[in-house]
């Protein structure tokens, strides 16, 4: 080999490719103030739009009088129902096969429904013009409980469906269900818990929430009128669907249509459904011919747009005596708001919470899951959440501690005897799926001897002793948990938005310079995909990462991709990218081939070049390749170096993972203090280390949010009791706890290079963890099951109805 060139380590470090923990290109403009965010977005002759918004959350609407705030200077125009009605867009199709109202058509479900949208000159004229719009409602009954809506004579919420004995899921059983959906062999499950030896049964509760990204959602819609060309920037976690439907909606041909997301400051779900907000301002810049922004506040994006959960999972786990489970029976109460408006895969209804059955193997299982309207803000995917794998997780591992107690055994040794095999995948599970590879028992051991899990237990012993003798009042809670994660939606074949199979797509152009744009269907909000895509193209292509610009979010020049959610982008987009990188290798081989003057199967690829085999010293680098794909008209090849892939996987991939925090409770006062929290998780082959460390670290300290502090409540009357940041707990630096963070790595069998998705992971497998340890806390005493979130004041009145005050 050429002394000169350097030596094959020094090219791979070059790459940095996968497996380097490449720091994130994109930083060096967030951390200088420098994104470009939709507010950001200034054009000449703007509009703003700002809505009026319900303040009762079940009202007829009698009047609406918008001549005070016509009369303001600076008002453009104050939309209403009546002003879209003749345009058919009074009303919305949602991602959940219902339908919402853009703006309130006779009546409002919620607390901060949008009734009109104020157009105005500047941002503050917009407001003052709402406070002018005048309102007459007439107050209707409210329902906040699920369970009080499905009753006998409940007053019906949705009118509009009056007579509906069947929605896009099935049958309706009372004016305000939604939909029944199930999966499984209720009466093999049934039979099994009759006969159990042991059965388990608690109503696990997981509360309403909401994702609160640090930016809001927002749009600017401006269509111009001389070449009919409609341009939309916004947050938005899947612009070719946004496209797609504004295209439907609209009647404006496709081609017409660009949209742009731009830098998101976080989406977390909160950015993948149409908002009223979108629509009116299209519609408001196609009446004025201008531009029109549309961003909502803090609490508006609080009150009005998805929230995450509020599911009421009542279970049973049946097992032997020893501990091995036999069955697993569960029903939901999903309380899906005023409008079904969740952001699954159409089929999927309740998400994918039918992984449910979680790392265990399980032989037989039920689940069932009734929808039903209520008055409050619709949604229900969002946050990190998988389509409902959050809930399922939460499910699960709370039931596998309720059955530990009622068996009397270690929870961590009830897991260990119930994990699927290693040599049990690919594993089919009760419920329907096909868990593609896993070693959970590796990655448990290794959790519980590094946190030195016996001793914690010792230790935790002695503590309960010493509180008995009366010598300490705080308690130690050892927090489990063990998830199995389902991500990558996903084989187009059975799952689809709307109509559009769930694939994804990447488009590389290699430069005659030898540096690259590839160009991905997906959009990133935080999670840093210019850095880690350009990771995986590295190791493909032998062109270094820092030689590749990623471009994602705008609809002219991506190819069509499905968006960013479900942490499916690795899985599919990341797939599609190291397919497309091998088409950019096959010929760049044919290149090499011609230009060393042998067979192209006499040249192998080696880091960053083709080498004739068993020649070292004769080789091609890729940047040589790249320059004569332009430059030599090559006999039987097209000039130039793209290639472009629409990636539809086989299946989805199902990381894991072990977590397990340790928490020290004050009795008296409900505090709390994280001590330890170990998070191992494996997403298979790991691009970038330390992206995936940022992305653990995140979904951790969300976890912990929705665990000890987080809910979007509400009171009798609707009112949402926590649409600020003074009520809704944000955990800052102060209260996040410190992490450990660990992992193992089973590749995916069937992805390309072998990876998972990691983004959803933490949120998913932590909150199971912080709530497990408040419980295990208190087993000593006999706690079964309390309701997060496990704030002080929930905390101490647990203590009080255990008689632990005295
Ligand atoms: N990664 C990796 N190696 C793997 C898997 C992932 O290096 N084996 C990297 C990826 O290349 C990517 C990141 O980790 O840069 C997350 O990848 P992935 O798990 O594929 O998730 P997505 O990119 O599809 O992101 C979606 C996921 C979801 S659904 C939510 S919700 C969430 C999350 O990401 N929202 C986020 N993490 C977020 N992080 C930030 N900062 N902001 C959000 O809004
Ligand atoms: Cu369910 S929150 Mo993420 O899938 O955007």
């Amino acid at each position: 080999m050429n002394d000169l060139s350097p030596d094959r380590d020094d090219r791979i470090a070059n790459l940095k490719g996968l497996g380097c923990s490449r720091k994130r290109v994109e930083d060096a403009r967030f951390t200088q103030g420098k994104g470009n965010y939709v507010d950001d977005i200034k054009m000449p002759g703007m509009l703003h739009g700002d809505f009026v918004r319900s303040p009762y959350a079940h009202a007829r609407v009698v009047s609406i009088n918008i001549d005070a705030a016509m009369a303001l200077d600076g008002v453009v125009a104050v939309l209403t129902a009546k002003d879209l009605e003749p345009l058919g867009l009074h009303w919305m199709p949602t991602l959940a096969g219902d339908k919402q109202m853009v703006l309130a058509d006779g009546k409002v479900l919620f607390q901060g429904q949008e009734v009109a949208y104020v157009v105005a000159r500047d941002r503050y004229v917009a407001a003052d013009a709402v406070e002018l719009v005048e309102v007459d409602y007439e107050e209707l009954p409210v329902i906040v409980d699920p369970f009080k809506a499905l009753e006998p004579g409940a007053t019906v919420l949705r009118e509009d469906l009056e007579g509906q004995t069947s929605g896009a899921h099935g049958e309706r059983r009372h004016p305000n269900h939604i939909f029944l959906w199930e999966e499984g062999d209720k009466a093999a499950t049934e039979a099994v818990l009759d006969e159990a030896e042991v059965v388990a049964e608690e109503t696990i509760y997981y509360h309403r929430t909401h994702p609160c990204p640090l930016e809001t959602c927002g749009c600017v819609a401006s269509m111009d009128k001389v070449n009919g060309k409609l341009t939309l920037y916004g947050t938005f976690q899947a612009p070719h669907v946004v496209r797609t439907v504004a295209s439907l909606l609209s009647g404006i041909e496709e081609h017409n249509i660009r949209v742009v997301s731009p830098d998101i400051g976080g989406g977390f779900g909160n950015k993948v459904g149409v908002y009223p907000g979108y629509v009116c301002s299209i519609v408001a810049s196609i009446v004025t011919g201008k531009p029109v922004k549309w961003v909502e506040d803090r609490m508006e994006n609080l009150m009005a747009t998805a929230f995450a959960r509020d599911y009421w999972m009542k279970g049973r786990i049946s097992a032997t005596k020893e501990g091995k489970i036999t069955g697993l029976h569960c029903h939901v109460t999903a309380d899906h708001g005023a409008f079904d408006a969740c952001a699954d895969p159409t089929k999927f209804p309740a998400g994918f919470f039918h992984i449910c059955t979680g790392s265990y193997d399980i032989p037989v299982a039920y689940v069932g899951v009734d929808g039903v309207y209520t008055n409050k803000a619709p949604g229900g995917v969002a946050y990190r959440c998988s389509f409902r794998v959050t809930e399922a997780a939460y499910f699960i591992e709370r039931m596998i501690e309720v059955l530990a107690q009622e068996l009397n055994m270690d929870a961590a040794e009830l897991r260990r005897i119930n994990f699927i095999r290693k040599d049990q995948f690919p594993y089919h599970s009760a419920l329907g799926w096909e868990y593609d590879s896993g070693d959970y028992h590796t990655a448990w051991d290794k959790a519980l001897t590094a946190v030195n899990y016996d001793g914690l237990r010792a230790e935790q012993a002695e503590r309960v002793e010493a509180f008995k003798r009366g010598e300490t009042r705080k308690l130690m809670g050892i927090g489990l948990s063990f998830f199995t994660e389902i991500v990558g939606a996903g084989p187009v074949k059975n799952c689809d938005i709307l109509g559009m199979g769930m694939f994804d797509s990447c488009e590389i152009r290699i430069h005659p310079t030898g540096s690259a744009t590839a160009r991905l269907g997906t959009i990133s909000q935080g999670q840093g995909h210019a850095t880690t895509f350009a990771q995986i193209l590295a190791s493909e292509i032998g062109i270094s990462a820092d030689s590749i610009t990623i471009e994602e979010g705008d609809t002219d020049t991506a190819p069509y991709g499905l968006g960013t959610y479900g942490s499916r982008s690795t899985p599919v987009a990341g797939a599609a990218t190291a397919l497309a990188g091998r088409k950019i290798r096959a010929k760049a081989q044919m290149i090499a081939a011609y230009l060393l003057e042998v067979h192209d199967n006499d040249v192998e690829f080696d880091v960053d070049r083709f080498v004739v085999k068993g020649a070292p010293e004769r080789f091609k680098t890729m940047k040589e390749i790249a320059y004569a794909a332009y430059n030599q008209a090559i006999p039987g090849l097209e000039p130039g170096l793209e290639a472009v892939s629409y990636y539809d996987p086989p299946n989805m991939t199902y990381p894991f993972g072990a977590y397990i925090c340790v928490m020290d409770l004050d009795v008296d006062t409900g505090q709390t203090e994280i001590r330890q929290v170990y998070a191992l998780d494996d997403c298979g082959t790991r691009i970038n280390p330390m992206v995936i460390e940022g992305q653990v670290h995140g979904g951790l300290t969300e976890a912990y949010a929705i665990a000890m502090g987080q809910e979007i409540a509400y009171d009798e009357m609707g009112n949402c009791k926590t649409g600020t940041l003074m009520d809704f707990f944000l955990p800052t630096a102060v209260e996040t706890p410190h992490y450990t963070t660990d992992f193992t790595e089973t590749p995916s069998p069937h992805h390309p290079i072998g990876a998972k998705g990691v983004g959803e992971s933490p949120n998913v497998g932590g909150v199971p963890m912080f709530s497990n340890a408040v419980h295990d806390a208190f087993r000593a005493f006999g706690l079964r099951q309390s309701h997060m979130p496990h704030d002080h004041w929930r905390i101490w009145r647990i203590a009080e109805g255990l008689g632990l005050h005295g």
